[in-house]
């Protein structure tokens, strides 16, 4: 055996796994953090114009690529190295590491533009490291020692196999799972910068400004108007996918006269109409903030659905995302003139950020995201319930999701402790996306339900915000709130968990006064 040549072998495993742990990091970060990306940018700055003068030179317009290269068999060997020293003289191979890791952090910490989290991806990548490199070295050095006893030769056999075996497997998996993040990031950055260059076309049908009536000035309340960075989030991707609209189609397909691809330039020369709408995800608790509202800006689903020309009993449309992601949506729903269903391009004024569906996703007012909200949408086949399902339907949710009645109390927090006498602001939001709310009623205690002060309504299919002024009396009071629809509906008190089609029952909080 060749102690010191394994030794290195291990060192260079472990290199392996930081920039694997790193990059799978960075990849959840969305591409940022990334200390091959870092550290090479950072050599770049800090090379004296000569050395950068040689390397163009030298390689043209091959010089990252030369540069990249040449870090690798800089790595290479420096890892060698704390291979050897771990073996020697542990453990010292490991601060190698540490101090290498120490080394990326700083170049990652330091490039302009850096967030928060960006350090995250060299820390996770010390541990993995260290984590490797030290079992592999103690394997061989238990191998070393079984293989210097001279008594029996084949008790050896089992020890290389072990260090034969782990260091083989944690190389193969670093390099697929570091190869596969690293293609993955540079994906997303090509994607965030493709989202950055789009410039939407003005609506052919602009949504009516928003009256400033429909903003109550309560603090603490949310924002009539979801801003795009604070809207809830919710899907089975891993990755956010990235989708170039130039690579974008759409194929309505199925139980069709005509099958329909639409493009993305296609889509663009279409006019596109503004609708305010709010969304909200079956699995929202009561009180819960998996909702939000915003502008959309897209084209009616119902006009491309003229188009194709359903045939049949058709009565679902099964949306598909291109990770697989499915949605069935009522096909009635789509086709009606009063219900804006959209294929939408724009949020708020925006592109769709990327986990928000980027380029084209569905909106449709009065329905559960999960059965109509389908994001990175590239398909929609029209069929049958009794033919098809959507992703959540055989995993225990209902095959169809209207929006139930519901409202919540923003403000004040519970467990509030105020002065008798005070004037407080309770406050929140009521919805019934498609339905419209007419009242919100507020209860305190044991008094009577009394009606809340209601913001301007926008539209059926937005939210509304609400405000209670109560004087504080003394004691321990519970706060109930419940909305009443434009159908004269009145928000049920039944307890009901999300599952299978949306929780029920009356938010509730305490305040205490003294
Ligand atoms: N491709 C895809 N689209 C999806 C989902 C998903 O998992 N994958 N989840 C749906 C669900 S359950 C909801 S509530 C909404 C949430 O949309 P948002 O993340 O933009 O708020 O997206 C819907 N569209
Ligand atoms: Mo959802």
């Amino acid at each position: 055996m060749r102690p010191r040549l394994l030794a290195a072998a291990s060192g260079v495993v472990a290199a392996l796994a930081f920039l694997a742990a790193a990059e799978l990091a960075a990849l959840f970060l969305g591409g940022a953090g990334s200390p091959l990306v870092a550290v090479g940018g950072a050599v770049i700055d800090l090379a004296p114009a000569g050395a950068k003068d040689l390397m163009v030179s030298l390689f043209g317009t091959g010089d990252k690529v030369a540069l990249f290269v040449l870090m690798g068999v800089l790595m290479v060997a420096i890892s060698a190295g704390a291979g050897i020293l771990e073996r020697r003289r542990p453990p010292f191979g490991a601060m190698v590491f540490a101090l290498g890791g120490a080394l990326s952090l700083i170049a990652v910490t330091t490039r302009s533009g850096s967030g928060m989290w960006d350090g995250l991806p060299s820390v996770l990548g010390v541990g993995a490291a260290i984590g490797v490199l030290r079992p592999l070295v103690t394997r061989l050095r238990r191998w070393e020692t079984v293989a210097q006893t001279p008594t029996r030769t084949d008790a050896a056999r089992p020890e290389r196999r072990s260090f034969i075996v782990w260091t083989v497997t944690a190389g193969a998996l670093a390099l697929v799972v570091g190869t596969g993040s690293r293609l993955g990031s540079a994906a997303m950055q090509r994607t965030a910068a493709i989202r950055r260059s789009v410039r939407l076309p003005a609506p052919a049908t602009a949504a009516p400004a928003v009256p400033a009536g429909a903003s109550l000035d309560v603090p603490g309340l949310t924002p009539y108007v979801t801003p795009n960075a604070d809207f809830y989030r919710i899907d089975t991707a891993l990755r956010v996918p990235s989708i170039d609209p130039a690579d974008w189609s759409l194929r309505i397909h199925g139980a069709v006269e005509n099958e329909v691809t639409l493009t993305w330039d296609e889509l663009m020369a279409l006019p596109l109409e503004e609708h305010m709408a709010t969304m909200s995800c079956v699995s929202n608790e009561v009180g819960g903030d998996l909702i939000g509202n915003a502008l959309w800006l897209g084209y009616p689903i119902r006009e491309l659905l003229a188009r194709a020309k359903p045939t049949g009993d058709a009565d679902m449309v099964l949306s598909r995302s291109i990770d697989g992601f499915t949605a069935g949506t009522p096909l009635d729903v789509l086709q009606d003139t009063g219900t804006q269903a959209m294929l939408a391009v724009g949020m708020n004024g925006q592109p769709l950020p990327a986990e928000h569906g980027f380029p084209v996703r569905m909106v449709v007012p009065g329905l559960f995201g999960y059965v109509s909200a389908t994001k990175w949408v590239t398909e929609m086949e029209v069929t049958r319930f009794a033919d098809a399902q959507g992703y959540w339907t055989p995993r225990g949710w209902s095959e169809r999701g209207p929006v139930k009645l519901e409202s919540r109390i923003d403000t004040p927090a519970n467990g509030t402790s105020v002065t008798v006498g005070d004037r407080v602001a309770i406050a929140g939001v009521a919805w019934q996306p498609h339905t419209g709310v007419k009242a919100v009623q507020v209860k305190v205690g044991g008094a009577e339900w009394q009606d809340a002060e209601l913001a301007a309504s926008v539209s059926a299919d937005t939210w509304r915000q609400w405000v209670y002024r109560w004087t504080a009396t003394s004691g321990d009071h519970e706060v109930r709130v419940r909305a009443v629809s434009t159908d004269g509906q009145v928000q049920t008190s039944v307890q009901r968990p999300p599952a299978p089609n949306g929780a029920t029952g009356w938010d509730t909080i305490t305040i205490s006064a003294r």
